[in-house]
């Protein structure tokens, strides 16, 4: 698969370049002056702990060394709307140039973002966007289209729990932009007729918070006996609700499976769910590469900050290829893949 070579030639892109700049700083007398004169990027996640972002800073980093620029990373200890304010407060304090976030609220972030921009900082939303309140950052990074991801996670468990059945999702925060947008497509798709003996009947918030995520399961699978499947669109979660039906045996072919068992899917990192595949407790799940993400976001945010790039115009991402943006100023990274016993072990992330 492409970016399993991608990855492959990423890591030793990133070893030579990562011994290059440490050589440089020693040996080159100027390194410091040039190093105050460099981009500063600085990447905010929802939330500090998680292995998918994680996963995308390793693009950033890939690109940003690729490119001169300085990286950094940074994340609220926890994911609630208002979180990120004080983070993107002193990132504007540090004087960065670039701010790539994944946000926490459709719109909680709006006067701070406002005040970034006003300073000249070119605001990206990567992975999570201001829905409905595009105009308070410049261009969004995200996975690919919010309708695929919808419609494709509604039509992997419906091809598992056979099209019948009541199901939940287990998502991320009440707020998440990303997570909220999906869950919308997956009701959008529920209305086709295909899906008519589906039934959503109940949402629950985890917070992408291990412990939270967990007791959410088990609250579903209490509440609702006849369950037949769980959607987790968030990593987090689905490692968490992965594990409670792992205990409680509920799994299709599990010791206290009732009615067939409870089919779980939803987004997950490929390590963090392999060995659940391998046990038989899920069959199947999705995802993009986050590492794509970080490192579209990072050449694109240069670019655009350079005037080599223009927000709305077609763009070459080095490695990556042509991309376009949407209406909304979103281009998206993909494809989106599935994950399951047949190609789980090809992957590393
Ligand atoms: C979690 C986060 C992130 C989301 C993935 C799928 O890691 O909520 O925003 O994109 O899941």
């Amino acid at each position: 698969m492409h970016w399993t070579r991608c990855a492959i030639a990423a890591a030793a892109i990133i070893a030579i370049v990562g011994c290059q700049s440490a050589t440089d700083s020693k040996t080159d007398p100027m390194g410091a002056v040039a190093s105050g004169n460099k981009l500063k990027v600085v990447f905010i996640a929802k939330s500090a702990g998680n292995a998918y972002f994680a996963e995308a800073v390793k693009g950033f980093k890939e690109a940003a060394d690729s490119l001169g620029v300085e990286f950094s990373d940074t994340a609220p200890t926890t994911g609630e709307a208002t979180s990120q304010i004080p983070v993107i407060k002193e990132q504007i304090q540090r004087k960065v140039d670039i701010i790539a976030i994944s946000a926490n609220s459709p719109d909680a972030l709006n006067p701070s973002l406002d005040e970034a921009k006003a300073k000249g900082i070119l605001v990206v939303t990567v992975d999570a966007d201001l829905t409905g309140n595009e105009s308070h950052r410049d261009f969004g990074v995200m996975a690919p289209g919010t309708a695929t991801v919808g419609e494709s996670q509604i039509e992997l468990l419906g091809s598992e729990m056979k099209y019948e059945g009541s199901f939940a999702i287990l998502s991320a925060t009440r707020d998440a932009p990303n997570q909220n947008a999906w869950i919308a497509a997956m009701k959008e798709t529920l209305s086709k007729p295909k899906y008519a003996k589906m039934k959503l009947v109940d949402i629950v918030y985890g917070n992408d918070e291990a412990e939270k995520s967990s007791t959410e399961t088990e609250g579903l699978l209490s509440k609702h006996p006849d369950l037949r499947g769980i959607i987790a669109p968030t990593t987090v979660g689905l490692v968490a609700v992965a594990q409670s039906v792992e205990i409680a045996g509920v799994y299709p072919g599990g010791p206290k499976a009732k009615g067939g068992g409870v089919y779980v899917t939803g987004l997950g990192t490929p390590n963090q769910m392999k060995k659940f595949v391998e046990k038989g407790v899920v069959t199947a799940f999705q995802l993009w590469s986050p590492r794509d993400m970080g490192f579209l976001a990072t050449n694109l945010a240069v670019a655009v900050k350079q005037g080599k790039a223009k927000v709305g115009a077609e763009y070459d991402c080095p490695k990556l290829g042509k991309r376009t943006f949407d209406s909304k100023n979103v281009m998206a990274v993909g494809p989106l893949v599935t994950f399951d016993k047949s190609n789980i072990a090809k992957f590393d992330f």
